[in-house]
């Protein structure tokens, strides 16, 4: 990726990070920390890597992605807002009634949205079935995901993981979003997870460890991931929950609370924006 792409992706997630905090706060509830964890990596996928068409969103050769972690919508919501996919202006009217974006992704209903998720321990199932079809189809569509670390205390997780590598699916990518922290805080205290790189290795997958707020590392670990072809690729991406709200950033307690309108400005001021009107 060369310079003025990087510079224009990382202006692109640092106005997603805005439009997360916006639309929360207008909301008064939702999940701001994980949001704020894997906003660069949805960015790097919406504005670089995949092949999505806001115009066709149904493309029957488009590239796929899952959220896994459903609970995290506001930052896909704003990625595909900021492609094109619906106005902008809908990111305000999140989780309220009659708005086609709630508080978990809902693919009938939302433009762009791959799969409905929420159920923690579903999407890479979801991923998988996407692939395997792919492969049968013999289309070369690549399927993207993004797991919480948390979410893989759900035994179904691990049955994804087995099945991803019994059928070979090289045109797998998966993220695991490394923060450390779930909803009642440190994973390590709620459920002890060992080392995710060798876990996921022993269970046949081509895994690669990276800082996951880096965009160049995101970028040369999704291509080392495409040379992959027998096999799905877990990319551990290393990240903070809350990242770029230095008073949420490591605080278990921004997992799923909306900042006040005054916290919202603040953030708002941190990340280096603006919000008029408030
Ligand atoms: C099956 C299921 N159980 C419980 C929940 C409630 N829940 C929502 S988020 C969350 C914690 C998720 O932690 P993690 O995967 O680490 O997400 P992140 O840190 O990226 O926000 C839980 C338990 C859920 N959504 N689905
Ligand atoms: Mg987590």
């Amino acid at each position: 990726m060369d310079d003025k792409k990087l510079e224009e992706l990382k202006e692109i997630a640092k106005e997603s990070r805005v439009w997360i905090i916006k639309s929360l706060a207008e909301a008064k509830s939702g999940h701001p920390g994980g949001s704020l964890s894997c906003i660069d990596i949805l960015t790097y996928l919406y504005f670089h890597a995949m092949n999505v068409d806001p115009t066709n969103p149904d493309d029957p050769d488009r590239d796929r992605f899952v959220l896994s972690k459903g609970h995290c919508a506001p930052a896909l919501y704003t990625v595909l807002a900021l492609k094109g996919f619906f106005p902008k202006e809908e990111l305000l009217k999140l989780r309220k009634l009659g708005s086609i974006l709630q508080g978990h992704p809902d693919a009938v209903k939302v433009p762009g949205v791959d799969a409905s998720t929420g159920s923690l321990g579903q999407g890479l199932s979801i991923a998988n079935g996407m692939a395997l079809a792919g492969k049968l189809d013999r289309k070369d569509y690549t399927v993207y995901t993004i797991i919480g670390d948390g979410e893989t205390e759900e035994g179904q997780i691990w049955e994804a993981a087995m099945t991803a590598a019994h059928y070979q699916l090289g045109n797998l990518i998966a993220f695991l979003d490394y923060n450390h922290l779930q909803i009642d805080g440190r994973i390590e205290d709620v459920m002890g997870n060992g080392n995710f790189t060798n876990r996921f290795k022993a269970f046949g997958w081509h895994v690669i460890d990276i800082d996951g707020h880096d965009l160049q590392a995101i970028d040369e670990a999704v291509k080392a991931a495409k040379q992959e072809k027998d096999a799905p690729t877990m990319i551990i991406a290393h990240t903070v929950k809350g990242k770029g709200v230095k008073f949420m950033e490591h605080v278990a307690d921004w997992h799923g609370k909306a900042p006040s309108y005054e916290q919202a400005l603040e953030a708002i001021q941190l990340l280096g924006g603006t919000w008029e009107g408030k």
